[in-house]
């Protein structure tokens, strides 16, 4: 289903007055408040084909109702979400979950969405039906070569169905590592990862990057064969220039200190793309901002900086994705409230005064440099968001007019109470 587009129009000439308000004293209170909703309104976050059905746990899964059963489907709730926000204007395909059958109708429904491509992703941490070999005991790393070679061939064929659709990017996060000391030998499954990855690249379009994405553990518990972004930078660099690290947030160990990871990166011109969630224990995959909105801001604000430093555009210099599960919200409310997120911790970054950061780190002024964050952090940068939805013809409100229209309802009225999303 597509929203009519006078909703749209009624929903915000109905809420505008009160935004009004709000908006005025957000322009007289923060400096560049126009600059930072040209920004605003150029930057998309991707959403993965995997994050439109509810997603469970290992003890269970609780449907809910009206789950797109297909990548028609899939893209539609894609296109219904960019309606609704004008922010998430890209799908990052999973394969085998969502291969696309017939490319030109897809494009031309991409293209009715108003969607972009973004990375495509492989997946040999499962075993699909009537494959040759097992991925048990890992798939790049695997000391069986004919392993590797089916894994290999999986991913150079993830590529052309990329490159079909008009995407450029491969994302390749591995399962691969050892439940149990000893099983292992880490030189020889780093080797045959790096080799296998190789071959991968090879494959590769000129124009294409590849993101190696790492994971601290799961779903091995003991190691895992890109465990850091330390590893991932070593088969990043060893790769050669069109590697780069994919940083998921969730991906780290407990407290690690994700912003500086991502400056490190960014000073090494190897940070690749991003895969926004939050979490409070492990990787939860939870609403992105939802525990811990100031990490986020702390992340975003190095990103500015960093991605400034190197003259790259913001909206397109990394790819931006959300990677989160939906075990009890709706999906759709879920993915709107994490890209709403991620877009007020990029206006609070964007509003930091760098320079003033910059003389008070050089004075060592260690309050004043934690004064200049936490006044752009405590800054209430919700109505320059909202702005900048409003001017690109989006609603003020997403999750408001999401459930003012029962979309849900119609969703499951035209889907049926019990569709299951493929790949979950
Ligand atoms: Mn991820």
């Amino acid at each position: 289903m597509q929203i009519d587009k006078i909703k749209i129009a009624d929903f915000n000439t109905k809420n505008l007055a009160k935004h009004q308000q709000k908006l005025n004293f957000s322009l007289d209170t923060i400096s560049n408040c126009e600059g930072i909703i040209a920004k605003l309104i150029a930057f998309q976050i991707a959403i993965p084909s995997w994050a439109l059905g509810t997603g469970g746990t290992r003890f269970g899964r609780f449907a809910g109702g009206g789950e797109p059963s297909n990548l028609e489907e899939k893209m539609a709730d894609i296109g219904l979400l960019h309606s609704l926000n004008d922010a998430s204007g890209a799908i990052s395909l999973h394969i085998p979950w969502d291969i696309p059958e017939d490319y030109d109708a897809i494009k031309k429904l991409a293209q009715q969405y108003n969607l972009k491509f973004d990375a495509v992703n492989s997946n040999t941490f499962q075993d699909q039906p009537n494959q040759a070999h097992s991925y048990k005991f890992g798939s790049l790393q695997n000391v069986n070569k004919a392993v590797r070679q089916q894994a290999v061939a999986h991913n150079i064929e993830v590529i052309k169905h990329g490159v079909a659709l008009g995407s450029d990017a491969l994302t390749v996060w591995l399962a691969d590592g050892s439940s149990f000391p000893g099983q292992l030998n880490f030189r020889q499954a780093f080797e045959n990862t790096l080799e296998s990855l190789q071959e991968i690249y090879a494959a590769l379009p000129s124009n294409w990057k590849m993101f190696v994405e790492y994971k601290a553990f799961e779903p091995n518990f003991y190691s895992n064969t890109v465990a850091d972004w330390g590893q991932s930078y070593m088969y990043a660099s060893k790769l050669g220039k069109q590697a780069f690290t994919l940083v998921d947030l969730g991906h780290h160990l407990p407290n690690a200190n994700i912003e500086q990871i991502v400056s490190l990166l960014l000073m090494e011109g190897k940070l690749g793309g991003f895969h926004f969630n939050d979490s409070k224990y492990a990787d939860d995959d939870l609403t992105a901002g939802s525990i811990k909105p100031y990490q986020l801001f702390l992340i975003f604000n190095e990103l500015v900086e960093g991605m400034d430093a190197k003259g790259m555009n913001h909206h397109d210099g990394l790819g931006w994705m959300i990677d989160a599960s939906h075990n009890i919200k709706d999906p759709l409310e879920d993915l709107l409230q994490s890209v709403e997120a991620i877009m007020i911790s990029y206006a609070q970054a964007l509003s930091v005064d760098r320079a003033a950061l910059k003389i008070a780190q050089q004075e060592n002024d260690v309050v004043k440099c934690q004064e200049i964050l936490q006044e752009a952090f405590r800054t209430d940068v919700r109505p320059l968001v909202a702005e900048a939805r409003l001017r690109a013809g989006a609603a003020l409100n997403p999750v408001q007019l999401y459930r003012d229209l029962d979309i849900r309802k119609a969703l499951i009225q035209q889907r049926g109470a019990k569709s299951i999303s493929t790949g979950l």
